[in-house]
């Protein structure tokens, strides 16, 4: 592999081309016409605009991206998160245009794209999974015995969604009409496919992740979990690697059970298993196939880059390592800085006056910012990932709090000062929250 194509934007953009370039690979960035001044253009060694600001015309536009691909003499593709890195086509297409897909088989994304499928998938691998219907509800019937049988209060979802996106509660059985109703016309009408499953509601979760890595030569392994139960809206915030609620046998044994079901699956390349975890128990509900913004937390404790990794499998090459030569060491907190006002979380972009990264011992940012940048109000708000990493979770707030206090971002609102607050409120010093904490802490101080 020497030149690789990135197909994305902002940090992610550069943590790939960063990856390549330690690798002797050269890149290729692709920007819209309203990213012609963006660090990702500026640091490839070479780029190509592929249309306007919108990006359904340009980071989503396949055609331009492959024919920038083709006229570059690219021999591969990665597709960073968002845009297209789970689009089961593009991962066709590019690999029927001769190009390598930095990512999973084209079947794998499918699969894990349709949440029935990949829930039917991880029983028969023998994931443990949140109780509930098996297979997609053919009736309103269904749904009211399966209710009953993994009793109420459950949810609704849509077989195409995922991230938050068609869910319905059902608190009783006067409810669960309703909620059939209205998640499958929702459903239908977001993704143009009708078909729901049910499960158990779990009130009070944690949503902890397990990353893991496959090659095309039947080795797996994975690099322990993080947890992202520090969410607003299905926007996370923060995210630790481990969980403060893991210890290492329990990793250990959730570990090796995906790990043995994946290699039985003939999966490749990165991956994200999503659990909620309530009262000591796992429970499976989604899985990612595409490298993962909060991926650097898992880099930090393991000592090995993800891209890098990802780059190596796709191109071929064996692991070279096992589970046994993957050592966990200390912990690693990222923040996500957007531009979004830390109250009211209205979108802020703009022109960024002053950026100062900090530094130091464990701190590391990965950012496309600028002095003078102009933050364009088409994308996602990332504007930053601070990542910490300390021998002790302790060490790494207080690693956190130094760090934030050194960093500047003028010009621009942004959350920097609710990360403050976070990082020094006692509950999650304690390590004590679930997927609901946040939205009362943003309440409750904002
Ligand atoms: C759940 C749940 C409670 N019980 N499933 C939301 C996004 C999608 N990935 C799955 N989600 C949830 N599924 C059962 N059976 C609660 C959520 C949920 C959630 C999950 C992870 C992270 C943040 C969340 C915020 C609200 C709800």
């Amino acid at each position: 592999m020497k030149k690789v194509l990135i197909a994305n934007r902002g940090e992610i953009a550069l943590r790939v081309h960063r990856a390549c370039q330690e690798m002797g690979i050269r890149t290729v960035a692709v920007h819209s016409t309203a990213d012609e001044t963006a660090m990702h253009v500026r640091l490839a060694d070479e780029s190509v605009c592929i249309g306007p600001p919108s990006a359904r015309e340009s980071y989503l536009n396949v055609a331009n991206i492959l024919s920038a691909a083709a006229i570059t003499g690219a021999d591969a593709i990665h597709p960073g998160y968002g845009f297209l890195s789970e689009n089961a086509k593009f991962a066709e297409m590019v690999e029927a245009h001769g190009f390598t897909f930095i990512g999973p088989t084209a079947d794998h994304i499918r699969m894990m794209g349709d949440k029935i499928t990949a829930k039917d998938t991880m029983r028969r691998l023998g994931v443990p999974l949140v109780p509930g219907s098996k297979g997609a509800l053919s009736s309103l019937e269904e749904a009211r015995s399966v209710a009953e049988e993994v009793m109420y209060p459950v949810l609704i979802k849509a077989a195409a969604g995922g991230g938050g996106r068609g869910m319905k509660v059902a608190r009783d059985a006067s409810e669960i009409e309703e909620a059939w109703r209205v998640a499958r016309t929702e459903a239908k009408a977001a993704f143009g496919n009708d078909e729901v499953y049910l499960e158990k509601y779990l009130d009070r979760p944690r949503h902890i992740e397990l990353q893991v890595l496959a090659d095309t030569h039947g080795n797996v392994v994975h690099f322990g979990e993080r947890d992202c139960s520090l969410q607003r809206r299905h926007q996370k915030l923060v995210e630790e690697a481990g969980s403060p609620v893991l210890t290492p046998a329990e990793r250990d044994a959730l570990g090796a059970q995906v790990t043995a079901g994946l290699r039985q699956l003939g999966y490749r390349n990165a991956g994200t298993l999503e659990f909620l975890w309530q009262d000591g128990q796992f429970a499976f509900i989604e899985m990612n196939t595409r490298l993962q913004v909060e991926h650097p937390v898992t880099e930090m404790v393991c000592g090995v880059d993800l891209v890098r990794e990802q780059i190596r499998v796709a191109a071929g090459e064996k692991l070279g390592y096992g589970q046994e030569d993957v050592r966990f060491s200390g912990h690693a907190i990222e923040c996500r800085v957007t531009a979004e006002h830390p109250e009211t979380f209205a979108p802020s972009p703009g022109r960024v006056t002053t950026y100062h990264a900090p530094g130091g011992l464990g701190v590391r940012v990965d950012s496309a910012l600028y002095s003078g940048y102009s933050v364009p109000p088409h994308y996602d708000s990332l504007v930053a990932k601070l990542i910490v990493h300390a021998p002790t979770r302790a060490q790494a707030i207080a690693r956190t709090r130094r760090a934030l206090d050194e960093m500047v971002v003028d010009g621009i609102e942004t959350t920097l000062p609710l990360h403050k607050r976070i990082m020094e409120d006692p509950e999650f010093q304690a390590g004590d929250y679930t997927i609901h904490w946040l939205e009362r802490f943003v309440g409750r101080n904002g």
